[in-house]
């Protein structure tokens, strides 16, 4: 629940500390264009009766205090006190770099206990990364931070800068909404989840991933069920060391490996701002090369949607390329908010699975790990969890539900490729080589998927290329039937050979490929090991089979894959 902090015992006064950086909001004509005027804001503030109390500024002996002032009484009868601290010198939004989010975090701490809520005045043009960047910076925020500013200065007869900024005092100064917030149109949203998307309409500002926070109509309608809830509560700190080397590379059809590699040389950490759910074209080997060698090399690369809207997800090939070349989804982030969280993990840790798991995880609510319809065994995040909640007893009966459910997980987190969750799985004392009620081992899986990486992980993890299933099969058996070429390869070279049943099986089968000219699966059946010179059911070979029917091209095939595996000595 959000208290409002008035009530019966609740002071009827709160204090504010309005942070001005500058923005259109205290802009003034000049004959180069909108300029902040200093000193200016603050002074009109006080001649107007919305904003300032003059009266009450009397009586309770604010005058004496430095540009503060007092707005009239709240609906709920409070007295908002606000101070303005106004930067020099203050600036178009397009100006900003890190080191003015540093300044900004360094006033909110240094200021901290004196004030219940803070609000930052700021250009709309780069607000968005302004509250995404202080979202991360300030660590166990316990109060309100909300920027706002307008698109029509507040010296103008119509603008939106009047109630943008009065709808923030107010919110900053009756709730306890312990967020980094943007407040514009009469909605509060999340810091780390807006975007601009309109340079003149009063509603410029979307949260197209999350709802807004609150909603100021005829009420202040707080949504209380998403507010941010810090899951390790300490004490309030603004980490003020960013690393600046990040950039965001847009992709665009017919953009070159040649540019994409050039770029990726001179960061530490890329925004990478793919089509729809994080696809990018996967038929040009050069630029996976050149993202795989980045990544290797310890950039981070995060992947975001250029979609306003949507999340980053493993549904087609050209964005699991992606995943294969070392790119961290990230998920329904922005790129405000993923650019942001860059500066600040690569700031945090030297450690590079420490930067990408912090990447990943939900810091302040940037991103949507799952939905509660996607609780199911072949979401990674879910079978993380489990893996995580069954080590922490070691109770007997525990340990017994632990060993029953570790081999579906295993065999889940193989089926989707993911090697996070096999090693999370691993560290948490379970076996990977264990079968599922059908005996179906995660090796087993992985083979069938074609996974090869994951293969090779399983192999290098214990994992048994003899283990069968109920049905029979081994490993290498299910590649072949899915026709994992690279897969029955790797596994034939770590000792695997067809099963008992597929080898008799074998000579018929062949024939039967021969006979319907299927030189993909003939080849796949020799790599794994079966001879073509095995009779089939009427004892004919797969040569035989095709020399009747008069098909010379595979004659030829056939003795080509013949003399390729004698020379492989076997
Ligand atoms: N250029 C201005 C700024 O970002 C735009 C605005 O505030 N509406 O400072």
């Amino acid at each position: 629940m959000i208290s409002s902090k008035s009530g019966v015992d609740a002071p009827t006064e709160s204090k504010v500390l309005v942070i001005y950086t500058g923005g259109t909001i205290g802009m003034v004509p000049t004959p180069d264009g909108l300029k902040p005027k200093p000193g200016a804001l603050v002074e009109y503030l006080r001649k107007q009766p919305m904003f300032h109390d003059e009266d009450y500024a009397k009586e309770h002996h604010l005058d004496d205090l430095k540009n503060t002032l007092v707005l009239p009484e709240t609906k709920s009868k409070k007295r908002i006190i606000y101070t303005i601290l106004e930067y020099d010198p203050l600036l178009d939004s397009s100006n900003m770099i890190p080191d003015n989010w540093v300044k900004m975090g360094k006033d909110i701490e240094d200021n901290y206990l004196d004030y219940d809520g803070f609000v930052i005045l700021h250009g709309t043009d780069t607000m968005a990364y302004t509250s995404s960047a202080l979202s991360f910076m300030c660590e166990h925020l316990g109060k309100p931070v909300i920027l706002t500013g307008s698109q029509v200065p507040i010296y103008q007869l119509r603008n939106d800068g009047r109630e943008n900024l009065l709808g923030a005092l107010i919110i900053s100064g009756e709730f306890v909404i312990p967020e980094v917030c943007l407040y514009f149109n009469n909605k509060l949203y999340r810091g780390n989840r807006v975007t601009k998307v309109d340079s003149e309409s009063f509603d410029g500002f979307s949260s197209p991933n999350l709802d807004p926070l609150a909603t100021a109509e005829a009420e202040i309608k707080i949504n209380c069920d998403i507010i941010w809830k810090d899951p390790n509560p300490g004490k309030f700190q603004v980490s003020t060391k960013l690393n600046s080397d990040v950039g965001v590379l847009r992709l665009f059809p017919g953009i070159t490996a040649d540019s994409v590699e050039a770029f990726l040389k001179t960061m530490k950490g890329v925004v990478l701002e793919t089509y729809g759910s994080g696809n990018a074209p996967n038929d040009q080997p050069k630029l996976l090369t050149a993202l795989k060698n980045a990544t290797d090399s310890g950039t981070i690369i995060i992947n975001c949607t250029q979609c306003l809207r949507g999340t980053v997800s493993a549904s087609y090939a050209t964005g699991q390329d992606l995943m294969k070349a070392g790119v961290i989804p990230g998920g329904d982030m922005t790129p405000e908010a993923s650019l942001t969280k860059l500066c600040y993990v690569l700031a945090k840790t030297e450690d590079s699975s420490e930067r990408k798991k912090m990447m990943k995880d939900n810091l302040r609510g940037e991103i949507t790990l799952l939905k509660r319809n996607e609780l199911c065994l072949t979401n990674s995040h879910f079978i993380q969890i489990i893996g995580k909640s069954l080590s922490i007893s070691c109770k007997e009966d525990l340990e017994a539900i632990s060993n029953a459910l570790t081999p579906p997980l295993a065999c889940s987190a193989a089926k989707i490729g993911d090697i996070g969750a096999l090693e999370t799985l691993k560290d948490m004392g379970s076996n990977l080589c264990l079968g599922d009620y059908d005996g179906r081992t995660p090796l087993h899986v992985a083979a069938c998927e074609g996974h090869l990486e994951v293969v090779q992980y399983l192999l290098s993890h214990g994992a048994s290329v003899h283990a069968k299933d109920r049905y029979g099969d081994n490993p290498l058996s299910n590649a072949v039937r899915f026709r994992r070429k690279e897969v029955v390869k790797l596994l034939r070279k770590t000792g695997a050979h067809l099963s008992g049943d597929h080898h008799e099986e074998a000579g018929t089968e062949l024939c039967s490929l021969a006979a319907s000219g299927d030189l993909d699966g003939l080849e796949i059946w020799v790599l794994a090991g079966a001879d073509p010179n095995t009779p089939g059911y009427d004892g004919r070979t797969a040569i035989q089979v095709v020399e009747a029917i008069g098909k010379t091209d595979m004659v030829k095939f056939l003795a080509q894959l013949m003399s390729k595996k004698s020379g492989t000595g076997e």
